[in-house]
């Protein structure tokens, strides 16, 4: 009889309980409401950290220069509730790669996550561009952030050392300037196994324009390898006395075996 009445009040119970458990889960659902994604972008790189805001400045309009976005994405649903995340460029001309599609990077913790996309500009007009983010999660719901930066050509001369060779003991070089105005005079400097062993005076050079150069006399210096070995190393602009596009490819390194 103890049992029986267990039994109906248990199949009571099963009755009865479904219909709390349904407003229980109404109640549980509108508690974890969908929310829309947050953003926080970054551009890189700033190729004017001394200058506010982010500069993009291209040394050669002829090449490709990348942009790379990376944008924290936070969801209160969760990292994996974002579904996608793209950003739209605009400025003064079209960019190709627009819109670009960031990818899933990295999750930092259990609602945010860091997606990375980049994007490349050439010969864009300078000015100022916008890259708006967007992030979209599985319940349609988007969140946005923009992001501005200065797209600028490098108006400065750019020397590098394209080659260099021996002609018995005396060391030549090529010496190029692909930067974007007139270098003035330089001077290159020859290295051999870290000593300076030369000093060259440069003509001034146009835009795109090369000259084959060598070490002459330098404290009665005259090259002869040193077994097993040589480091040969010719800089342009020594002192840095040229205000250059890039500072950081001017010096030509190699290792030569005796023979
Ligand atoms: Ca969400
Ligand atoms: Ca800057
Ligand atoms: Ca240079
Ligand atoms: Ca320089």
């Amino acid at each position: 009889m103890f049992v029986k009445g267990l039994v109906v009040l248990f199949l009571l119970s099963t009755m009865l309980v479904p219909a709390v458990n349904v407003q229980a889960e109404v109640n549980s659902r509108a508690t974890v409401l969908n929310t829309a994604p947050t953003l926080d972008s970054f551009l890189s790189p700033d190729d004017d950290p001394a200058t506010p805001g982010v500069q993009v400045i291209n040394n050669n309009p002829n090449t490709n220069k990348m942009v790379t976005i990376i944008v924290n994405v936070s969801d209160d649903n969760g990292w994996d509730d974002v579904a996608s995340v793209t950003a739209e460029i605009t400025g003064p001309s079209v960019v190709e790669d627009s819109p670009v599609n960031l990818n899933f990077d990295s999750a930092v913790n259990i609602t945010t996550a860091i997606y990375k996309g980049s994007f490349s500009m050439s010969d864009h007009l300078e000015g100022d561009y916008k890259v708006e983010v967007t992030a979209t999660d599985a319940g349609g719901l988007s969140g946005t952030n923009s992001r501005n930066f200065t797209y600028a050509i490098c108006k400065l001369p750019d020397l590098v050392i394209t080659d260099v060779w021996n002609v018995g003991n005396r060391i030549y070089y090529n010496i190029t300037n692909i930067g974007n105005a007139p270098a003035p005079r330089s001077l290159s400097i020859l290295r051999v196994d870290g000593r300076l062993r030369g000093i060259d005076l440069v003509r001034r050079l146009n835009s795109g324009e090369s000259s084959t150069e060598s070490f002459r006399w330098y404290r009665w210096y005259r090259w002869r390898c040193s077994p097993p070995g040589d480091t040969i190393t010719v800089c342009a602009d020594f002192r840095n006395r040229i205000d250059e596009c890039n500072e950081t490819n001017n010096c030509r390194r190699a290792v030569w075996s005796c023979r």
